[in-house]
């Protein structure tokens, strides 16, 4: 793969480029596999990064994902617009159109959207919508607002995808649970993993999807919310291992709402940049036996993103 460049942008002081040298996993991908949760970043030069974004990352392109996809094994992406593009995605849509029906999107949209621009987006690849409560990453759209974009939404057959932390959930749970279409939840709403994975907090979560069956999670980005961090034990791909249980009971027990992605290119991490092709070597940590990888990795996105190939 080529390298990260900047562009005209000045990055984020401290920021982590993603790594240009994936391992090859030694996990082999099913086929069809999709990379369900990933972004693209710019080239600034070309879809400059939004005025009101909280970061400026590195580029991050098209060709720069599908040599990724390619290397790593997967067949296919969903990309979500990132935060530092604000409401405008143009990048993530070329990288649709690009694609050749290879990746779906999921957009950032503004309550002034016209039905012609919903349209649009659909046309170019776009299943879904995301509603991001993370503070240090987007200023707040008011929850009228929300509710308003998911009910005009709904009828094109899209989702929505929603990135919380977990101390927030009891708070969201009733804007949530109103929502009416499937609901999709960014890394199992962030556990904080150094707390008991039966302690009231994730049970809170597990509570959340068990009483809502519209309710799918990413059980992505064990880079992110991992403390034990990348060190693998005794040289097995134990990499992360303090977030396995926590992704193992989602998957376990929800194997048909689960959805695998790879966050590339890691935006906002802070003190290392994961391996793409190690985190592939998570997912059988995870998902244990073959047929809850194949539900993980292809007939769950497959059904979600492309329903007209089921
Ligand atoms: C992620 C996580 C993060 C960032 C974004 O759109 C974004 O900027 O999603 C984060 O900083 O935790 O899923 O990519």
């Amino acid at each position: 793969m080529s390298k990260p460049t900047t562009g005209d942008f000045t990055k984020t002081a401290g920021w982590l480029d993603w790594y240009a040298g994936p391992a090859q996993p030694r996990f082999q991908l099913p086929a069809g596999a999709v990379d369900a949760h990933c972004h693209v970043f710019g080239p600034g030069a070309e879809f400059p990064y939004a005025p009101e974004r909280k970061y400026t990352p590195c580029d991050a392109s098209k060709a720069q994902l599908f040599a990724l996809r390619d290397h790593l094994g997967f067949a296919r992406n969903v990309i979500v617009q990132a935060t530092c593009h604000g409401a405008d995605n143009r990048a993530m849509v070329d990288a649709c159109v690009a694609s050749g029906g290879r990746a779906r999107g999921v957009a950032t949209v503004k309550r002034s959207i016209s039905d012609a621009e919903l349209q649009a987006l659909h046309v170019a690849g776009v299943r879904g919508v995301r509603f991001n409560f993370v503070k240090r990453l987007v200023d707040f759209t008011p929850k009228d607002e929300l509710l308003e974009i998911a009910h005009r939404i709904k009828p094109l057959g899209w989702h929505v995808v929603i990135y919380f932390e977990a101390v927030d959930l009891p708070e969201l749970w009733d804007f949530f649970t109103t929502l009416p279409t499937t609901v999709v939840v960014d890394h199992m709403g962030r556990p904080d993993v150094s707390k008991p994975l039966d302690g009231p907090e994730f049970e809170l979560f597990v509570k959340f999807m068990r009483e809502h069956s519209n309710v799918w999670s990413k059980v992505s980005c064990p880079e992110r919310l991992s403390v034990t961090g990348p060190k693998a034990q005794q040289g097995e791909a134990q990499a992360y291992r303090d977030v396995v249980p926590f992704a193992r009971r989602i998957v376990e027990t929800f194997p048909d709402r689960v959805l695998w992605g790879t966050d590339w290119p890691h935006p906002n991490l802070k003190d290392h940049m994961p391996d793409d092709g190690l985190l592939v070597d998570f997912i059988p940590h995870i998902a244990v036996t073959p047929e809850l990888k194949q539900k993980l990795l292809v007939t769950n996105p497959m059904r979600l993103y492309w329903p007209e190939e089921n």
